[in-house]
């Protein structure tokens, strides 16, 4: 029987200080929420004579844009110009990775939704009236919606990737099982409260600054740079907070920053551009739908021997981080499983849909949706549970994953067996099965969906951070970094290590709004990272700081600097408090002309990757996890409800615990939604059918798990994450799969002869026809 790992007590002085506040601390944002007073782009104190902005997008998915006639738009009073790429005086692309992206389209569409004129007026109401007198004539092209289509036509964004383990193909021969199959995972808006927006205000000299809802403040500069054809240093972005992210705004809320500044600079007025809800749904880009083959190969004991996949990525029209989603799909292919040999190949396929971008999880999802797949069909074929294959198969310590990482510090089998534990599975799963002998119109499913989530980004070269922190000679404090808030408590957890290494209260620290010229060359706030490199980058200046205070004390107090620590507002020597006091100290310091600020740089050691061979050690660690879901479906009508989660997580050692169950909870959540409710539709036209609210589901309170238990794993932890609290963000969406695979198994209760499809989301409709399928 599986035994917890004990649970050292860690000496650090940083573990023993946080003890209160990780139990204590609640998201400081949530006091300004609730009031509404949290402040986002549409709130920024606009100049007088602001102007206002609205976009014209195209009416068509792919075509030659054969006239556009603005006159009777131009003629509307209050109307003040109206922008295309003839307005561009740099260079009109906004593409991140490849540049295949016009920031206005020239004489070709490529998506309905694809931006082609700003018109700029003394309201939005105005500028959106004057939107609709705007004639224009395509010519039609023939339209691609799916990923397969475009492979069919050759159709792609750049060359495949591929990553291999073993020899495949002859593992394949030697196994006693081999199942082949196909999967389907849609797409899923990101649906951020704060639709996007950017704020634009012209300075003296040229200079522009521009407030934006953006999780890459250093992108949208760059950008705005490069398309005004300026220099970076003539653009200042600053941001506050977003309503939510999600990945929707790593890369696409720079478009509107870049129209709102080209529209500043020519008119040398300040204009503000926030879409609203339509125009946001129809012309930003979403989660990947993904395509996708698999072979699974297992031995008699169950064990996976050879596993092959090939990845069809719907990318849309362009670029955008396509190509570094699909290689984190590869990453995750193989999920918390261990296996000899592996051939897993992805796409990037181009469509005629606008370009889908980063989404929490960026990629890792549809990975692991097919290997979850895959072994659901294994184990329905051969007649097993399928936790029998899972369980068969989990990573264990120095396992080797396909990408030459060799897996440390390996949580895998033991959250799968602490919520086996915990959760007495036994009784679950016996509940269940009297429940569905006893019941012929509803019944019950239970599934286990087990996560491995690499921690960097895997880009090697993005990972760093800085931080910027002065004390104030009243000892107060500002924090700058590349940290975004975007609902994710990030400013919390920097205010607690500033708090920690300072030993002072959390009134006495200001973490001030990110801004390009604070913090500069900054990575986006993605990839779960920004906490851990921000957070490092934090630790860094405050304890050089605290060096530095250190000293000026000795000097003060006639003591030995390795005897003096900072406690409580106070300094204490050898562990007694003196009579100085922290604000003392930072006035002393003062006076002994001692510098007050510091400016750390953090870069995530040790981890790197070689794209020319396929492998490397990419991430700095991976975070891993278990999760129990059971449903009860209504067979009469196909709806179902989800009667719990319980969840083994491994959060290092959470420095916020609240904010890191929020995390869980939330990301959960919206892994249930991708999985089973949240439903894009286009036409074949190309056109978003999915449009609003009433035509796209997303989970609300009455579609929450009754319950959703959260049990920490006990770990030693890792010290590549911030004070051993691991990355949060990303890893619990995967968690949400499990309610597909739930699902599938409370329909074989009900149908024995139904044949498990993997097509998600796996709404009520497509419930009810699994129910009454004869095959
Ligand atoms: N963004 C990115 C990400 O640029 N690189 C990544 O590896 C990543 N991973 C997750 C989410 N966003
Ligand atoms: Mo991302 S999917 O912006 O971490």
């Amino acid at each position: 029987m599986h035994k917890n790992k004990p649970n050292k007590v860690l000496d650090t002085k940083l573990d023993a200080v946080s003890k209160s506040l990780k139990q204590s601390i609640k998201n400081l944002d949530s006091y300004t929420h609730v009031r509404g007073e949290s402040l986002y782009v549409d709130d920024v104190n606009i100049r007088q004579g602001t102007f206002h902005a609205v976009v014209f997008d195209s009416p068509k998915a792919h075509g030659k844009i054969k006239s556009i006639d603005y006159s009777k738009a131009e003629a509307l009073e209050g109307v003040q110009r109206i922008f295309t790429y003839k307005d561009v005086p740099g260079e009109n692309e906004i593409g991140g990775i490849i540049p295949d992206e016009p920031l206005f389209a020239e004489d070709e569409v490529h998506f309905w939704g694809m931006p082609i004129a700003l018109i700029v007026a003394e309201s939005e109401f105005i500028a959106r009236k004057a939107r609709d007198l705007i004639d224009i004539e395509i010519e039609d092209l023939s339209v691609i919606t799916t990923a397969k289509e475009a492979k069919a036509k050759g159709s792609f964004i750049n060359a495949p990737r591929s990553f291999s383990l073993g020899d495949t193909e002859k593992a394949f021969v030697d196994c006693d099982y081999v199942f082949e199959g196909e999967t389907f995972s849609n797409g899923q808006e990101h649906l951020y409260i704060e639709a996007q927006g950017a704020y634009a205000e012209p300075q003296e000299n040229g200079n522009i600054k521009v407030t934006s809802s953006t999780q890459g403040p250093t992108a949208v500069q760059k950008t705005i740079a490069k398309v005004l054809g300026i220099a970076m240093h003539k653009i200042e972005v600053d941001v506050t907070r977003l309503g939510g992210g999600f990945g929707g705004k790593e890369d696409q809320a720079t478009p509107w920053a870049v129209m709102a500044a080209l529209a500043a600079h020519h008119l040398n007025q300040s204009v503000k551009l926030i879409l609203n809800r339509h125009d946001d749904l129809r012309m930003t880009g979403k989660r990947h739908p993904y395509e996708s083959t698999y072979k699974i190969g297992l031995s008699k004991d169950l064990k996976i021997i050879a596993y092959q996949t090939e990845f069809l990525q719907n990318s849309g029209a362009a670029a955008d981080l396509s190509p570094a989603i699909a290689e984190r799909t590869l990453f995750h292919a193989t999920n918390s499983y261990y296996i000899p040999n592996v051939t897993t190949k992805v796409l990037s396929c181009k469509t005629n849909l606008p370009p889908n971008t980063a989404f929490r999880g960026f990629g890792g999802p549809q990975g692991m949706f097919v290997i979850e797949s895959a072994i659901a069909k294994a184990a329905h074929e051969i007649g097993v549970p399928t936790r029998t294959i899972q369980e068969a198969n989990l990573l264990d310590e120095n396992d080797t994953f396909s990408y030459g990482q060799i897996a440390k510090k390996v949580e895998a089998k033991n959250t799968w067996h602490s919520a086996k534990n915990i959760f007495n599975i036994e009784a679950l799963e016996q509940a269940v099965e009297t429940f569905n002998k006893n019941n012929t119109s509803f019944k019950k499913g239970i599934a286990f969906m087990p996560i491995t989530f690499g921690i960097s980004f895997t880009n090697t070269p993005m990972n760093h951070a800085r931080a910027l922190v002065h004390i104030y000679l009243d000892g107060s404090v500002g924090i700058s970094t590349a940290a975004v808030e975007m609902g994710q408590g990030v400013n919390t957890k920097m205010m607690q290590i500033a708090a920690d290494v300072f030993s002072i209260p959390i009134e006495k620290i200001k973490i001030e709004t990110t801004n390009t010229t604070r913090v500069a060359n900054t990575s986006p706030s993605a990839a779960s990272s920004t906490a851990d490199l921000n957070g490092k980058a934090t630790l860094m200046a405050c304890n050089a700081l605290v060096e530095r205070l250190k000293i000026v004390a000795s000097e003060d107090l006639k003591a030995s600097v390795k005897d003096i620590t900072l406690k409580e507002e106070s300094v204490y020597i050898n562990n007694k408090k003196s009579a100085l006091t922290w604000t003392e100290l930072v006035s002393k310091a003062m006076l002994k002309r001692v510098a007050l600020t510091e400016n750390a740089h953090y870069a995530t050691p040790e981890i790197h990757f070689d794209k020319t061979k396929e492998k490397g050690h990419p991430f700095a660690y991976h975070v891993y996890g278990t999760a129990i879901t059971t449903t009860t479906i209504d067979c009469m009508r196909g709806t179902y409800e989800f009667d719990s989660v319980k969840i083994v997580h491994d959060y290092g050692k959470s420095m916020s615990e609240g904010i890191d169950l929020g995390q869980v909870e939330g990301a959960l959540i919206q892994g249930i939604g991708w999985m089973t409710m949240e439903e894009i539709a286009y036409n074949k036209d190309g056109r978003l059918l999915s449009n609003a609210l009433s035509t796209y589901k997303v989970p609300d309170i009455f579609s929450v798990p009754k319950t959703v238990e959260v049990i920490p794993v006990e770990t030693e932890g890792n010290d590549m994450a911030i004070l051993k609290s691991k990355a949060v963000g990303e890893p619990p969406l995967m968690y949400g799969i499990g309610a597909y695979f739930a699902l599938q198994n409370a329909i074989k209760a009900f149908n024995p002869n139904y044949n498990m499809q993997f097509n998600a989301p796996m709404t009520p409709e497509k419930v009810l026809m699994s129910l009454y399928r004869k095959a």
